[in-house]
């Protein structure tokens, strides 16, 4: 059921930001912002979907928070796989945007996918204009020097340091690296309908734990076909993560049981949240 939801979901958002990102031209640096933005599981954006769908929202004003928080994910991971952070050439089964084209050509497509964002939140369809500077504000936060930008930061630091990170920091680091992004599209879906955000803040908060958890499960155990990017990379950096510190079998019970907490979460919303439920269970049992 969730899996032909995000399908569905993945084909809207696809084909939407296709013809949003048409408008730039040919340029390489549009060519490479397009090439970015394709494909991936598409759950950030869903998130903003069918958080708007429960509140209320139509999808017609939903579909640029949806294609924003995609933009600014895939800036994030173009800027994640250049040679000063993760050094990757594999992204989404496919070679990562600096080895497609060049450096500067991936540091000014993932700059420009960033400003893109913002440009799409500010859209009249979005909804009233105390609406839309709620959301442009609400994606600077997650995305900027308190959220993301800071977590990425970490990542880096952590790599040099005298010891490996503790528990209680990769869940602060992932918390602001992975948990920010993916927490705004849900509070994004309560204030396009004018609702409260806290119950949406309490569920993404632990599916975006829970997301990093699997991640580092998936590191370990998946398979690098089917995950269309290197795995393994952790273990050979000596880099602490929840499998690391846990074991393996700890990790799963701790991905279940905030699983459990995020759908704990929404008991509020009676059955009319089961698809979000339904995707905190995916997140857990991904393969990609
Ligand atoms: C460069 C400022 C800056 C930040 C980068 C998100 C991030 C910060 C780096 C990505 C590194 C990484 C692989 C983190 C693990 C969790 C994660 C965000 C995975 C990628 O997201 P998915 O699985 O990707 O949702 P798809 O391809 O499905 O969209």
């Amino acid at each position: 059921m969730i899996r032909a939801e995000l399908a569905a979901a993945q084909a809207q958002i696809g084909a939407w930001l296709a013809g949003a990102l048409s408008d730039f031209g040919d340029d390489a640096v549009a060519a490479a912002m397009r090439y970015a933005c394709d494909g991936g599981k598409r759950v950030r954006g869903y998130l903003a979907l069918a958080s708007a769908r429960l509140h209320g929202v139509d999808a017609d004003r939903a579909m640029p928070v949806a294609a924003a928080v995609e933009a600014v994910h895939a800036y994030s991971l173009i800027h994640d796989d250049l040679p000063a952070m993760d050094d990757d050439d594999l992204r989404r089964g496919r070679p990562t945007v600096h080895v497609a084209w060049d450096e500067a050509t991936a540091i000014l497509a993932g700059d420009a996918l960033l400003t893109f964002a913002f440009e799409l939140l500010s859209r009249p369809e979005v909804g009233p204009a105390d609406v839309r500077i709620t959301l442009v504000s609400g994606l600077s936060r997650a995305a900027g020097a308190g959220g993301m930008v800071l977590g990425q930061a970490r990542d880096i630091a952590a790599e040099t340091a005298a010891r490996p990170l503790m528990l209680d920091e990769i869940v602060e680091l992932q918390r602001l690296k992975t948990g920010r992004l993916i927490e705004w599209p849900a509070v994004a879906g309560a204030v396009l309908g004018g609702a409260d955000p806290a119950p949406m803040r309490g569920y993404a908060a632990a599916i975006g734990l829970a997301f990093q958890v699997a991640d580092d499960i998936l590191d370990v155990t998946g398979d690098e076909l089917a995950a269309g990017k290197r795995l393994r990379k952790d273990g050979g950096a000596g880099k602490a993560t929840f499998v690391s510190l846990l074991g393996l079998d700890e990790a799963r019970a701790r991905a279940d049981a905030l699983a459990d907490e995020a759908c704990d979460a929404l008991s509020g919303y009676g059955a009319a949240a089961d698809p979000l439920r339904d995707l905190a269970r995916f997140i857990v049992a991904r393969d990609r």
